[in-house]
């Protein structure tokens, strides 16, 4: 009897630069992000063809310091459209490493769909000694192809780990381990395209998200109009109110505070806050220190000043959410509530 072989999922790569893709320059010391070709990465993985039947798309070939809201816009609108098609099980993006966990988590709450969705990167360019992309390459198409990875939201594979979007982190500047969900830990583990997956994620995601109303096809999912400007400020011993005044003139309808310890402020910066709030601006209480969660009116009477509280989220995350928030209410009281169950 002739045993067909199974049909391999069908997967589909959005390409967008980074490391990955980087390429070192011939006697310098640097390199450049977004140097090869979405085809170019495949052709360095041929073991690829056992795992999935791949379509290839070159969304966007930058360094992802230079990722902005139009290209999130359409990265999502790709990635629904793939989503939707029903022969495709799956969608890889590459993607740098800088704004990953930014990246990941906007399309974590506003796109609509069960079907996994896998970002991956590099540290190392692909022309470097022991380049790191090949094999997180091979393991997130092994991911974004395994039957049990639907519904856990975006993830993020990296180093043989799993990670998921809301929880991933970039904490060293050039080390491969350099990904770390320190809050509710990973998604999984992927050793050579086996995967050990553990508990799905708790808070609300992808197709749970009211962020991911389902678009037309092929239009932009998330909200319609351009997400409101919202900025982060970075706090430090004898901070001024200079930045926090600078941002409010600036038309910021958010301020996120990269705070001290438990999402902290001196007193000249912490009045500027307050002014901000008073004049109607979103102030989410994060903090500078990696780690921890930051509750309500610990240090900082949060009531009384009208400011949020980030709960889990870092700074990078809480503006993301706090961006697509704004563009359903200023209302502080529900805002917070956003920060209690993304
Ligand atoms: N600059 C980095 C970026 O593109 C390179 C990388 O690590 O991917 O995010």
């Amino acid at each position: 009897m002739a045993h067909s072989t199974p049909q391999l999922p069908r997967i589909r790569i959005l390409a967008t630069g980074g490391t990955i893709a980087g390429a070192q320059i011939a006697g310098e010391r640097g390199y450049k992000a977004a140097a090869f070709s979405v085809e170019a990465l495949i052709a360095a993985v041929p073991q690829l063809t056992a795992l999935a039947q791949l379509d290839v798309e070159q969304v966007a070939a930058m360094g992802s310091q230079d990722m902005d809201e139009a290209t999130w816009r359409k990265l999502a609108t790709r990635t629904q459209a793939a989503l939707e098609n029903p022969e495709i099980s799956g969608v890889v993006i590459t993607h740098g490493t800088d704004t990953m966990e930014e990246t990941a988590f906007f399309l974590n709450l506003v796109v609509s769909a069960d079907k996994p969705v896998v970002l991956v990167g590099a540290m190392r360019p692909a022309t470097a000694i022991s380049a790191d992309g090949p094999m997180n390459l091979y393991n997130a198409v092994a991911v974004a192809a395994h039957p049990d990875t639907r519904a856990r939201g975006v993830l993020v594979v990296a180093n043989d780990e799993i990670h998921f979007a809301r929880e991933v982190a970039k904490t060293n500047t050039t080390q491969v381990g350099t990904f770390a969900s320190g809050h509710r830990g990973l998604a999984g583990l992927v050793h050579a395209g086996r995967l050990h997956l553990y508990a799905p994620p708790v808070r609300r995601h992808t197709s749970g998200s009211e962020f991911a109303a389902r678009p037309p096809t092929g239009e932009t999912p998330g909200p319609r109009r351009a997400l409101p400007r919202v900025d982060i400020v970075y706090a430090h011993a004898g901070m001024g109110r200079e930045l926090i005044d600078a941002a409010v003139q600036a038309d910021a309808r958010g301020l996120v505070i990269a705070g001290m310890g438990d999402g902290n402020l001196g007193a000249v910066a912490l009045a500027a806050a307050a002014e901000a709030a008073k004049a109607g601006v979103a102030v989410v209480r994060s903090s500078r220190a990696g780690g921890g969660v930051v509750e309500r009116n610990i240090e900082v009477d949060d009531d009384g000043l009208g400011f949020i509280a980030a709960d889990e989220l870092n700074p990078q995350k809480a503006r993301v959410l706090l961006m697509l928030a704004l563009t359903r209410t200023r209302d502080v009281r529900v805002l917070q509530q956003f920060f209690f169950t993304y």
